[in-house]
Protein backbone atom coordinates (compact mmCIF):
# COMPACT_ATOMS: atom_id res chain seq x y z
CA UNK A 1 0.00 0.00 0.00
CA UNK A 2 1.04 3.42 -1.35
CA UNK A 3 1.99 5.78 2.23
CA UNK A 4 0.20 8.96 2.73
CA UNK A 5 1.79 11.91 1.31
CA UNK A 6 2.34 14.85 4.05
CA UNK A 7 3.40 18.51 2.44
CA UNK A 8 6.10 20.76 3.98
CA UNK A 9 7.01 24.12 2.91
CA UNK A 10 10.86 24.63 2.53
CA UNK A 11 11.93 28.09 2.67
CA UNK A 12 15.73 27.42 3.47
CA UNK A 13 15.64 27.33 7.10
CA UNK A 14 17.66 25.22 9.12
CA UNK A 15 17.13 22.04 9.64
CA UNK A 16 13.81 20.28 7.70
CA UNK A 17 15.74 16.81 7.56
CA UNK A 18 14.76 15.75 10.78
CA UNK A 19 11.13 16.55 10.60
CA UNK A 20 10.90 14.37 7.38
CA UNK A 21 12.59 12.03 9.13
CA UNK A 22 10.16 12.06 12.40
CA UNK A 23 6.85 12.29 9.69
CA UNK A 24 8.38 8.89 7.26
CA UNK A 25 8.83 7.57 10.72
CA UNK A 26 5.76 7.82 11.91
CA UNK A 27 4.89 5.64 8.63
CA UNK A 28 4.13 8.97 6.13
CA UNK A 29 5.94 10.20 3.09
CA UNK A 30 7.76 13.56 2.36
CA UNK A 31 7.57 16.16 0.03
CA UNK A 32 8.84 19.48 0.07
CA UNK A 33 6.78 22.81 -1.66
CA UNK A 34 9.64 24.74 -2.86
CA UNK A 35 7.83 27.01 -5.04
CA UNK A 36 4.85 28.81 -4.71
CA UNK A 37 3.33 27.81 -7.90
CA UNK A 38 3.73 23.82 -6.73
CA UNK A 39 0.43 22.63 -7.70
CA UNK A 40 0.69 20.33 -4.92
CA UNK A 41 -0.14 23.63 -2.57
CA UNK A 42 -3.90 23.02 -4.12
CA UNK A 43 -4.38 19.61 -3.19
CA UNK A 44 -2.22 18.43 -0.26
CA UNK A 45 -4.14 17.13 2.66
CA UNK A 46 -1.60 17.96 5.44
CA UNK A 47 1.01 20.66 5.33
CA UNK A 48 3.48 22.16 7.37
CA UNK A 49 5.36 25.29 8.03
CA UNK A 50 8.37 24.77 9.90
CA UNK A 51 10.98 27.77 10.77
CA UNK A 52 14.36 27.55 11.74
CA UNK A 53 16.56 31.03 13.01
CA UNK A 54 15.96 34.35 12.45
CA UNK A 55 12.17 35.68 12.28
CA UNK A 56 12.93 38.47 9.53
CA UNK A 57 15.15 35.79 7.39
CA UNK A 58 12.45 33.06 7.44
CA UNK A 59 9.30 35.91 6.60
CA UNK A 60 11.49 37.73 4.52
CA UNK A 61 12.08 34.39 2.24
CA UNK A 62 8.61 32.94 2.88
CA UNK A 63 6.97 36.64 0.85
CA UNK A 64 9.65 36.65 -1.46
CA UNK A 65 8.92 33.48 -3.01
CA UNK A 66 5.22 34.39 -2.98
CA UNK A 67 3.77 31.85 -0.73
CA UNK A 68 1.60 34.13 1.13
CA UNK A 69 -1.61 34.07 -0.87
CA UNK A 70 -1.27 30.01 -1.67
CA UNK A 71 -0.87 29.69 1.97
CA UNK A 72 -3.72 31.40 3.15
CA UNK A 73 -6.09 30.07 0.27
CA UNK A 74 -5.18 26.94 1.83
CA UNK A 75 -5.63 27.92 5.31
CA UNK A 76 -9.13 29.30 4.11
CA UNK A 77 -9.74 25.79 2.27
CA UNK A 78 -9.79 24.51 6.24
CA UNK A 79 -7.33 21.93 5.68
CA UNK A 80 -4.67 21.32 8.63
CA UNK A 81 -1.60 23.16 8.67
CA UNK A 82 0.73 23.15 11.70
CA UNK A 83 3.95 25.54 12.00
CA UNK A 84 6.73 24.87 14.42
CA UNK A 85 9.02 27.21 15.97
CA UNK A 86 9.45 30.42 13.93
CA UNK A 87 6.29 28.57 11.97
CA UNK A 88 4.16 29.57 14.56
CA UNK A 89 6.07 32.65 15.29
CA UNK A 90 5.18 33.93 11.72
CA UNK A 91 1.53 33.54 12.21
CA UNK A 92 1.63 37.03 15.13
CA UNK A 93 1.86 40.47 13.81
CA UNK A 94 5.68 40.73 14.15
CA UNK A 95 8.58 40.41 16.27
CA UNK A 96 11.42 42.88 18.09
CA UNK A 97 13.55 40.65 16.86
CA UNK A 98 13.16 41.80 13.15
CA UNK A 99 10.66 45.27 13.53
CA UNK A 100 11.01 45.53 10.10
CA UNK A 101 8.81 42.52 9.31
CA UNK A 102 5.42 42.06 9.11
CA UNK A 103 4.02 39.08 10.37
CA UNK A 104 0.92 37.04 9.10
CA UNK A 105 -1.47 38.91 11.48
CA UNK A 106 -3.29 35.87 12.33
CA UNK A 107 -2.67 36.95 16.09
CA UNK A 108 -3.01 40.21 17.55
CA UNK A 109 0.14 40.10 19.47
CA UNK A 110 3.68 41.08 18.90
CA UNK A 111 6.87 38.67 20.27
CA UNK A 112 9.68 39.88 22.16
CA UNK A 113 13.04 38.57 23.39
CA UNK A 114 12.89 37.05 26.58
CA UNK A 115 14.42 39.36 29.76
CA UNK A 116 17.60 37.80 30.22
CA UNK A 117 17.59 40.33 33.63
CA UNK A 118 14.52 38.14 34.94
CA UNK A 119 15.43 36.00 37.55
CA UNK A 120 18.17 37.81 38.60
CA UNK A 121 20.22 36.99 35.45
CA UNK A 122 19.30 34.03 33.36
CA UNK A 123 20.35 32.93 30.11
CA UNK A 124 18.91 33.86 26.40
CA UNK A 125 18.31 31.74 24.32
CA UNK A 126 15.76 29.77 25.79
CA UNK A 127 17.18 26.34 24.78
CA UNK A 128 16.09 22.96 26.51
CA UNK A 129 13.47 20.86 27.52
CA UNK A 130 10.54 22.55 29.61
CA UNK A 131 7.36 21.50 30.38
CA UNK A 132 3.89 22.70 28.61
CA UNK A 133 0.53 23.75 30.28
CA UNK A 134 -2.59 22.80 28.31
CA UNK A 135 -5.50 24.92 28.64
CA UNK A 136 -7.39 23.53 32.11
CA UNK A 137 -10.96 23.28 30.61
CA UNK A 138 -9.57 20.86 28.51
CA UNK A 139 -7.64 18.91 30.79
CA UNK A 140 -10.63 18.60 32.95
CA UNK A 141 -12.51 16.93 30.23
CA UNK A 142 -10.26 14.61 29.73
CA UNK A 143 -8.76 15.21 26.61
CA UNK A 144 -5.80 17.03 25.60
CA UNK A 145 -4.35 19.31 22.50
CA UNK A 146 -2.69 17.20 19.93
CA UNK A 147 -1.16 14.87 21.98
CA UNK A 148 0.47 17.05 24.08
CA UNK A 149 1.33 15.85 27.39
CA UNK A 150 1.15 17.52 30.65
CA UNK A 151 3.86 15.23 32.03
CA UNK A 152 5.96 14.80 29.07
CA UNK A 153 9.01 17.45 28.44
CA UNK A 154 9.79 19.55 24.82
CA UNK A 155 12.50 21.12 23.12
CA UNK A 156 12.70 24.37 22.49
CA UNK A 157 15.47 26.72 21.02
CA UNK A 158 14.23 30.73 20.85
CA UNK A 159 14.95 34.06 22.06
CA UNK A 160 12.26 35.58 21.09
CA UNK A 161 8.49 34.78 22.00
CA UNK A 162 4.42 35.47 22.17
CA UNK A 163 5.04 36.50 25.90
CA UNK A 164 1.80 36.81 27.22
CA UNK A 165 -0.09 38.81 30.26
CA UNK A 166 -2.95 37.24 31.85
CA UNK A 167 -5.56 40.15 29.70
CA UNK A 168 -3.69 38.69 26.77
CA UNK A 169 -4.11 35.63 27.36
CA UNK A 170 -7.94 35.74 27.82
CA UNK A 171 -8.38 38.00 25.06
CA UNK A 172 -6.90 35.13 22.56
CA UNK A 173 -9.29 32.48 24.00
CA UNK A 174 -11.96 34.65 23.59
CA UNK A 175 -11.45 34.83 20.30
CA UNK A 176 -11.42 31.01 20.38
CA UNK A 177 -7.82 30.09 20.27
CA UNK A 178 -7.09 27.48 22.02
CA UNK A 179 -3.65 27.81 24.08
CA UNK A 180 -0.50 26.26 25.99
CA UNK A 181 1.80 28.18 27.55
CA UNK A 182 4.91 27.81 29.17
CA UNK A 183 7.12 29.38 31.67
CA UNK A 184 10.53 30.56 31.29
CA UNK A 185 12.14 31.81 34.45
CA UNK A 186 8.71 34.20 35.32
CA UNK A 187 7.73 34.95 31.48
CA UNK A 188 4.61 32.80 30.14
CA UNK A 189 4.80 32.67 26.69
CA UNK A 190 2.64 30.84 23.84
CA UNK A 191 4.30 27.11 23.85
CA UNK A 192 1.00 25.71 21.12
CA UNK A 193 -1.92 27.37 19.90
CA UNK A 194 -4.50 26.17 17.80
CA UNK A 195 -8.00 27.59 16.43
CA UNK A 196 -9.77 25.15 13.47
CA UNK A 197 -7.69 23.53 11.15
CA UNK A 198 -4.12 25.61 12.33
CA UNK A 199 -1.91 24.23 14.96
CA UNK A 200 1.47 25.44 15.77
CA UNK A 201 3.93 25.08 18.57
CA UNK A 202 6.58 27.10 19.64
CA UNK A 203 8.89 23.70 21.01
CA UNK A 204 10.40 21.56 18.39
CA UNK A 205 8.47 18.08 18.60
CA UNK A 206 10.47 16.62 15.85
CA UNK A 207 13.89 17.25 18.28
CA UNK A 208 11.43 15.85 21.48
CA UNK A 209 11.74 12.41 21.38
CA UNK A 210 8.89 9.90 21.58
CA UNK A 211 6.92 12.60 23.26
CA UNK A 212 7.63 15.30 20.44
CA UNK A 213 6.71 11.83 17.58
CA UNK A 214 3.60 11.96 19.33
CA UNK A 215 2.31 15.35 19.09
CA UNK A 216 2.90 14.85 15.01
CA UNK A 217 1.42 11.52 14.79
CA UNK A 218 -1.94 13.15 16.76
CA UNK A 219 -1.88 16.20 14.17
CA UNK A 220 -1.53 13.49 11.30
CA UNK A 221 -4.19 11.59 12.33
CA UNK A 222 -6.49 14.73 12.80
CA UNK A 223 -6.83 14.14 16.55
CA UNK A 224 -7.12 17.62 17.89
CA UNK A 225 -8.10 16.68 21.22
CA UNK A 226 -6.97 13.35 21.80
CA UNK A 227 -7.70 11.26 24.98
CA UNK A 228 -5.53 12.08 28.18
CA UNK A 229 -3.50 8.66 29.64
CA UNK A 230 -2.86 7.60 32.93
CA UNK A 231 0.59 8.66 32.13
CA UNK A 232 -0.23 12.02 30.85
CA UNK A 233 -1.22 13.15 34.50
CA UNK A 234 1.65 11.66 36.66
CA UNK A 235 3.50 14.28 38.18
CA UNK A 236 5.81 13.19 40.42
CA UNK A 237 5.50 16.17 43.50
CA UNK A 238 9.51 15.02 44.76
CA UNK A 239 11.11 16.74 41.96
CA UNK A 240 12.63 19.88 42.52
CA UNK A 241 10.67 22.66 40.41
CA UNK A 242 13.81 24.47 38.63
CA UNK A 243 13.41 28.47 38.54
CA UNK A 244 13.98 28.95 34.72
CA UNK A 245 11.55 25.58 34.33
CA UNK A 246 13.66 24.07 31.89
CA UNK A 247 15.40 20.72 32.96
CA UNK A 248 18.96 19.68 33.85
CA UNK A 249 19.90 19.01 30.09
CA UNK A 250 22.34 15.83 29.52
CA UNK A 251 24.41 16.02 26.40
CA UNK A 252 26.11 12.76 24.75
CA UNK A 253 29.11 14.01 22.95
CA UNK A 254 30.79 11.71 20.40
CA UNK A 255 34.77 12.24 19.34
CA UNK A 256 34.71 11.37 15.76
CA UNK A 257 37.98 10.92 14.06
CA UNK A 258 39.53 8.38 11.70
CA UNK A 259 41.63 5.82 12.58
CA UNK A 260 44.86 4.41 11.64
CA UNK A 261 43.02 2.55 9.30
CA UNK A 262 40.44 5.15 7.92
CA UNK A 263 37.54 3.93 9.80
CA UNK A 264 35.61 6.52 11.32
CA UNK A 265 35.23 6.08 15.26
CA UNK A 266 34.58 7.25 18.28
CA UNK A 267 37.32 8.32 20.31
CA UNK A 268 38.43 9.71 23.28
CA UNK A 269 41.34 11.29 24.91
CA UNK A 270 42.76 11.97 28.65
CA UNK A 271 44.06 15.72 27.93
CA UNK A 272 43.43 15.59 24.60
CA UNK A 273 45.52 12.44 23.65
CA UNK A 274 43.55 10.37 21.82
CA UNK A 275 46.26 6.93 21.24
CA UNK A 276 46.37 4.61 22.99
CA UNK A 277 49.27 4.40 25.53
CA UNK A 278 50.19 0.59 24.50
CA UNK A 279 52.91 0.43 21.90
CA UNK A 280 50.33 0.39 19.14
CA UNK A 281 49.53 3.94 19.90
CA UNK A 282 46.68 3.61 17.87
CA UNK A 283 43.44 5.88 18.15
CA UNK A 284 41.48 4.56 20.99
CA UNK A 285 38.63 2.98 19.13
CA UNK A 286 35.19 3.01 20.89
CA UNK A 287 32.73 2.34 18.74
CA UNK A 288 30.97 3.57 15.46
CA UNK A 289 29.42 7.11 15.55
CA UNK A 290 25.76 6.44 14.44
CA UNK A 291 25.36 3.41 16.61
CA UNK A 292 26.28 5.12 19.73
CA UNK A 293 24.43 8.55 19.32
CA UNK A 294 21.48 5.91 18.49
CA UNK A 295 22.00 4.01 21.99
CA UNK A 296 22.60 7.22 23.79
CA UNK A 297 19.13 8.42 22.38
CA UNK A 298 17.29 5.39 23.67
CA UNK A 299 19.14 5.53 27.06
CA UNK A 300 17.83 9.31 27.43
CA UNK A 301 20.44 11.66 26.08
CA UNK A 302 18.58 15.33 26.02
CA UNK A 303 21.18 16.02 22.98
CA UNK A 304 24.21 14.43 21.11
CA UNK A 305 26.76 16.41 20.06
CA UNK A 306 29.61 14.94 17.10
CA UNK A 307 32.93 16.75 17.11
CA UNK A 308 35.47 16.12 14.26
CA UNK A 309 38.49 16.39 16.04
CA UNK A 310 40.60 16.35 13.17
CA UNK A 311 38.36 18.18 10.64
CA UNK A 312 41.39 21.05 10.31
CA UNK A 313 43.52 18.70 9.09
CA UNK A 314 41.37 17.90 5.88
CA UNK A 315 38.21 19.88 3.46
CA UNK A 316 35.13 18.92 5.10
CA UNK A 317 33.12 19.54 1.65
CA UNK A 318 35.39 16.38 1.07
CA UNK A 319 34.69 14.81 4.48
CA UNK A 320 31.89 13.41 2.99
CA UNK A 321 31.76 10.79 6.02
CA UNK A 322 30.59 13.10 8.99
CA UNK A 323 27.96 14.19 6.64
CA UNK A 324 27.27 10.83 6.11
CA UNK A 325 26.77 10.35 10.17
CA UNK A 326 24.88 13.39 10.73
CA UNK A 327 22.51 11.58 7.68
CA UNK A 328 22.19 8.05 9.40
CA UNK A 329 22.10 9.38 13.23
CA UNK A 330 18.87 12.21 12.10
CA UNK A 331 16.97 9.25 10.95
CA UNK A 332 16.40 7.64 14.41
CA UNK A 333 17.50 10.15 17.03
CA UNK A 334 14.96 12.63 17.45
CA UNK A 335 16.71 14.89 19.99
CA UNK A 336 18.86 17.92 19.05
CA UNK A 337 22.22 16.92 17.22
CA UNK A 338 25.24 19.14 17.40
CA UNK A 339 27.97 19.17 14.59
CA UNK A 340 32.00 20.62 15.46
CA UNK A 341 34.91 20.26 13.84
CA UNK A 342 35.66 22.62 10.46
CA UNK A 343 32.97 25.07 11.02
CA UNK A 344 35.53 27.97 8.80
CA UNK A 345 35.32 29.02 5.58
CA UNK A 346 37.45 26.39 3.43
CA UNK A 347 39.13 25.97 0.32
CA UNK A 348 38.84 23.03 -1.33
CA UNK A 349 41.72 21.27 -2.71
CA UNK A 350 40.52 22.16 -6.77
CA UNK A 351 41.00 25.63 -5.14
CA UNK A 352 37.12 26.04 -4.98
CA UNK A 353 36.15 28.39 -1.95
CA UNK A 354 33.36 26.94 0.47
CA UNK A 355 32.09 29.80 2.81
CA UNK A 356 31.59 28.83 6.78
CA UNK A 357 28.03 29.37 5.90
CA UNK A 358 27.85 26.78 3.05
CA UNK A 359 29.75 24.35 5.17
CA UNK A 360 27.00 24.82 8.25
CA UNK A 361 24.40 24.53 5.39
CA UNK A 362 25.30 21.27 4.50
CA UNK A 363 25.36 20.18 8.23
CA UNK A 364 21.89 21.81 8.58
CA UNK A 365 20.62 20.20 5.69
CA UNK A 366 22.30 16.86 7.16
CA UNK A 367 20.06 16.87 9.96
CA UNK A 368 22.29 19.30 12.49
CA UNK A 369 20.06 21.72 14.27
CA UNK A 370 23.37 23.61 15.66
CA UNK A 371 26.84 23.95 14.38
CA UNK A 372 29.96 24.22 17.02
CA UNK A 373 33.13 26.39 16.21
CA UNK A 374 36.35 26.28 17.54
CA UNK A 375 39.33 27.38 15.96
CA UNK A 376 37.06 30.12 14.02
CA UNK A 377 35.77 31.97 16.83
CA UNK A 378 39.38 31.81 18.44
CA UNK A 379 40.33 33.89 15.08
CA UNK A 380 36.81 35.36 14.96
CA UNK A 381 37.42 37.40 18.54
CA UNK A 382 40.91 37.83 17.89
CA UNK A 383 39.64 40.19 15.06
CA UNK A 384 36.77 41.78 17.40
CA UNK A 385 38.91 43.17 19.76
CA UNK A 386 41.49 44.26 17.05
CA UNK A 387 38.58 45.78 15.79
CA UNK A 388 37.67 47.87 18.92
CA UNK A 389 34.93 45.27 19.87
CA UNK A 390 33.49 45.03 16.29
CA UNK A 391 32.60 42.29 14.43
CA UNK A 392 33.16 42.76 10.67
CA UNK A 393 30.02 40.58 9.07
CA UNK A 394 32.33 38.54 8.01
CA UNK A 395 33.29 36.22 10.37
CA UNK A 396 31.72 32.49 10.31
CA UNK A 397 29.67 33.26 13.53
CA UNK A 398 28.22 36.27 12.26
CA UNK A 399 27.08 34.76 8.51
CA UNK A 400 25.82 32.02 10.27
CA UNK A 401 24.00 33.30 13.43
CA UNK A 402 22.72 35.63 10.49
CA UNK A 403 20.52 33.14 8.27
CA UNK A 404 20.08 30.40 10.76
CA UNK A 405 19.92 32.06 14.17
CA UNK A 406 22.25 32.72 17.20
CA UNK A 407 20.74 28.98 18.70
CA UNK A 408 22.48 27.44 15.79
CA UNK A 409 25.46 28.47 16.79
CA UNK A 410 27.98 27.16 19.59
CA UNK A 411 31.29 27.89 20.52
CA UNK A 412 33.23 25.03 21.76
CA UNK A 413 36.00 26.76 24.03
CA UNK A 414 39.41 24.29 24.76
CA UNK A 415 40.66 26.37 27.37
CA UNK A 416 43.96 25.60 29.65
CA UNK A 417 44.34 26.98 33.28
CA UNK A 418 46.92 29.56 33.85
CA UNK A 419 48.32 30.48 37.58
CA UNK A 420 49.21 34.14 39.11
CA UNK A 421 50.21 34.89 42.29
CA UNK A 422 48.32 38.58 41.54
CA UNK A 423 45.52 39.75 39.21
CA UNK A 424 47.61 42.44 37.80
CA UNK A 425 50.55 40.33 36.35
CA UNK A 426 48.12 39.47 33.28
CA UNK A 427 45.37 41.27 31.23
CA UNK A 428 43.00 38.44 31.39
CA UNK A 429 39.86 38.04 33.81
CA UNK A 430 41.67 36.28 36.78
CA UNK A 431 39.83 33.75 39.39
CA UNK A 432 41.08 33.66 43.16
CA UNK A 433 41.36 29.82 42.84
CA UNK A 434 40.61 27.48 45.88
CA UNK A 435 42.98 25.29 44.26
CA UNK A 436 46.88 27.16 44.14
CA UNK A 437 49.48 26.65 41.36
CA UNK A 438 52.41 25.10 41.56
CA UNK A 439 54.34 27.77 42.79
CA UNK A 440 51.21 28.79 45.82
CA UNK A 441 49.76 30.95 43.11
CA UNK A 442 46.04 32.30 43.93
CA UNK A 443 44.57 33.59 41.36
CA UNK A 444 44.02 31.81 37.52
CA UNK A 445 42.69 32.17 34.15
CA UNK A 446 42.01 30.80 31.56
CA UNK A 447 44.14 31.22 28.30
CA UNK A 448 42.20 29.33 24.96
CA UNK A 449 43.57 27.33 22.37
CA UNK A 450 42.75 26.21 19.08
CA UNK A 451 43.65 22.91 16.64
CA UNK A 452 42.31 20.22 19.62
CA UNK A 453 44.68 22.04 21.99
CA UNK A 454 47.95 22.74 19.93
CA UNK A 455 48.25 26.16 19.42
CA UNK A 456 48.04 27.84 22.44
CA UNK A 457 45.95 31.79 21.86
CA UNK A 458 47.02 35.12 23.43
CA UNK A 459 43.30 35.48 24.51
CA UNK A 460 41.62 34.78 27.98
CA UNK A 461 38.38 32.09 28.04
CA UNK A 462 36.30 35.31 29.40
CA UNK A 463 37.52 37.11 26.70
CA UNK A 464 36.66 34.56 23.97
CA UNK A 465 32.90 34.32 25.36
CA UNK A 466 32.49 37.75 25.91
CA UNK A 467 33.26 38.43 22.42
CA UNK A 468 31.47 35.66 20.80
CA UNK A 469 28.44 36.73 22.40
CA UNK A 470 28.53 40.35 21.26
CA UNK A 471 29.30 38.82 17.26
CA UNK A 472 26.02 36.09 17.38
CA UNK A 473 26.71 32.77 19.27
CA UNK A 474 24.11 31.56 20.82
CA UNK A 475 25.50 28.60 23.45
CA UNK A 476 28.88 27.87 24.86
CA UNK A 477 30.28 24.37 25.04
CA UNK A 478 32.87 24.86 27.65
CA UNK A 479 35.51 22.27 27.75
CA UNK A 480 38.57 21.99 29.59
CA UNK A 481 41.86 20.18 28.51
CA UNK A 482 43.16 19.81 32.44
CA UNK A 483 40.30 18.13 32.72
CA UNK A 484 39.56 16.10 29.79
CA UNK A 485 39.09 12.17 30.38
CA UNK A 486 40.52 12.41 33.86
CA UNK A 487 36.97 11.56 35.64
CA UNK A 488 37.18 13.77 38.59
CA UNK A 489 34.48 15.82 37.79
CA UNK A 490 34.13 19.31 36.08
CA UNK A 491 35.88 22.36 36.49
CA UNK A 492 33.51 24.10 38.93
CA UNK A 493 35.70 27.31 38.65
CA UNK A 494 36.07 27.53 35.24
CA UNK A 495 31.85 26.65 34.70
CA UNK A 496 31.58 29.90 37.02
CA UNK A 497 34.21 32.24 34.94
CA UNK A 498 32.76 31.55 31.76
CA UNK A 499 28.75 32.52 33.20
CA UNK A 500 30.37 35.37 34.46
CA UNK A 501 31.29 36.40 30.82
CA UNK A 502 27.96 35.82 29.13
CA UNK A 503 24.08 35.55 29.22
CA UNK A 504 24.33 32.83 27.03
CA UNK A 505 23.36 29.18 28.25
CA UNK A 506 26.70 27.51 29.30
CA UNK A 507 27.05 23.27 28.79
CA UNK A 508 29.62 22.55 31.36
CA UNK A 509 32.00 19.43 29.37
CA UNK A 510 35.41 17.70 30.64
CA UNK A 511 35.91 15.35 33.25
CA UNK A 512 32.42 13.57 34.21
CA UNK A 513 33.28 10.05 35.53
CA UNK A 514 30.04 9.34 37.95
CA UNK A 515 26.62 10.53 38.47
CA UNK A 516 27.16 12.73 41.10
CA UNK A 517 29.37 15.12 39.49
CA UNK A 518 26.40 16.13 37.09
CA UNK A 519 24.90 16.67 40.69
CA UNK A 520 27.91 18.69 41.87
CA UNK A 521 27.67 21.04 38.50
CA UNK A 522 24.15 21.18 38.28
CA UNK A 523 24.34 22.06 42.50
CA UNK A 524 27.46 24.16 42.90
CA UNK A 525 27.43 26.11 39.32
CA UNK A 526 25.05 27.95 37.22
CA UNK A 527 25.42 25.85 34.18
CA UNK A 528 22.44 25.30 31.90
CA UNK A 529 23.46 21.18 30.22
CA UNK A 530 26.16 19.01 31.52
CA UNK A 531 27.33 16.95 28.95
CA UNK A 532 29.94 13.70 29.37
CA UNK A 533 31.45 11.37 26.88
CA UNK A 534 34.67 8.95 28.24
CA UNK A 535 32.51 7.57 31.05
CA UNK A 536 29.37 6.69 28.70
CA UNK A 537 31.52 5.38 26.09
CA UNK A 538 32.96 2.73 28.12
CA UNK A 539 30.13 1.60 29.58
CA UNK A 540 30.90 2.70 33.41
CA UNK A 541 27.56 4.16 33.26
CA UNK A 542 24.67 4.75 31.01
CA UNK A 543 23.06 8.13 30.84
CA UNK A 544 19.83 6.62 32.17
CA UNK A 545 21.66 5.97 35.03
CA UNK A 546 22.95 9.49 35.58
CA UNK A 547 19.18 10.88 35.32
CA UNK A 548 17.67 7.93 37.75
CA UNK A 549 20.92 9.19 40.35
CA UNK A 550 19.87 12.90 39.75
CA UNK A 551 15.85 12.21 39.66
CA UNK A 552 16.34 10.27 43.02
CA UNK A 553 18.99 13.78 44.37
CA UNK A 554 15.59 15.48 43.86
CA UNK A 555 16.89 16.99 40.10
CA UNK A 556 14.39 17.71 37.72
CA UNK A 557 15.58 16.17 34.65
CA UNK A 558 13.57 14.09 31.47
CA UNK A 559 12.45 11.04 32.36
CA UNK A 560 10.24 10.09 29.17
CA UNK A 561 11.88 9.53 25.94
O1 LIG B 1 38.46 23.77 15.87
O2 LIG B 1 36.23 24.29 14.97
O3 LIG B 1 37.62 22.58 13.88
O4 LIG B 1 36.60 22.18 16.08
C1 LIG B 1 37.31 21.07 16.56
C2 LIG B 1 36.52 20.52 17.71
O5 LIG B 1 37.16 19.30 18.12
C3 LIG B 1 36.50 21.44 18.92
O6 LIG B 1 35.18 21.43 19.46
C4 LIG B 1 37.46 20.80 19.93
O7 LIG B 1 36.97 20.94 21.25
C5 LIG B 1 37.40 19.34 19.51
N1 LIG B 1 38.68 18.62 19.73
C6 LIG B 1 39.82 18.81 19.03
N2 LIG B 1 40.75 17.91 19.45
C7 LIG B 1 40.19 17.20 20.43
C8 LIG B 1 40.84 16.10 21.16
O8 LIG B 1 40.26 15.52 22.08
N3 LIG B 1 42.06 15.77 20.78
N4 LIG B 1 38.03 17.13 21.49
C9 LIG B 1 38.89 17.63 20.61
C10 LIG B 1 37.45 17.89 22.40
C11 LIG B 1 36.47 17.56 24.39
C12 LIG B 1 35.11 17.19 24.69
C13 LIG B 1 35.06 15.91 25.45
C14 LIG B 1 34.95 16.36 26.87
C15 LIG B 1 34.37 15.34 27.77
N5 LIG B 1 36.88 16.96 23.20
O9 LIG B 1 34.34 17.12 23.58
O10 LIG B 1 34.02 15.23 24.95
O11 LIG B 1 36.22 16.77 27.35
O12 LIG B 1 35.21 14.27 27.97
P1 LIG B 1 35.13 13.40 29.29
O13 LIG B 1 33.69 13.41 29.73
O14 LIG B 1 35.56 12.03 28.87
O15 LIG B 1 36.05 14.04 30.28
P2 LIG B 1 37.29 23.26 15.16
Amino acid sequence: MSKEVVFVIDVESGNLRSLQNAIEYLGYEVEFIRDAADENLKTATKLFLPGVGNYGHFLNQFLAKGFLEPLKRYIDSGRPLMGICVGLQAFFTGSSESPDTEGLGYIPLQLTKFNPNDLGGKSVPHIGWNSVQIDRKILDSGKTLYGISPHSKYYFVHSYAAILSEPEKQSLEADGWTLSTSRYGTEEFVSAIAKDNLFATQFHPEKSGAAGLAVINSFLRGEKFSPLSAADLQVDDSIEVTPTGLTRRIIACLDVRTNDSGDLVVTKGDQYDVREKSESGDVRNLGKPVEMAEKYYQQGADEVTFLNITSFRNSPIKDAPMLEVLKRAAETVFVPLTVGGGIKDVVDPDGTKVPALKVATLYFRAGADKVSIGTDAVLAAEEFYRNNEKGTGLTPIETISASYGVQAVVISVDPKRFYVADPSKTPYKTIKTKFPGPNGENYCYYKVTSQGGRNVHDLGAWELCYACEKLGAGEILCNCIDKDGSNSGYDLELIDYIKSATKLPVIASSGAGNPSHFEEVFRKTETDAALGAGMFHRGEYTVKEVKDFLTKRGLLVRTDK
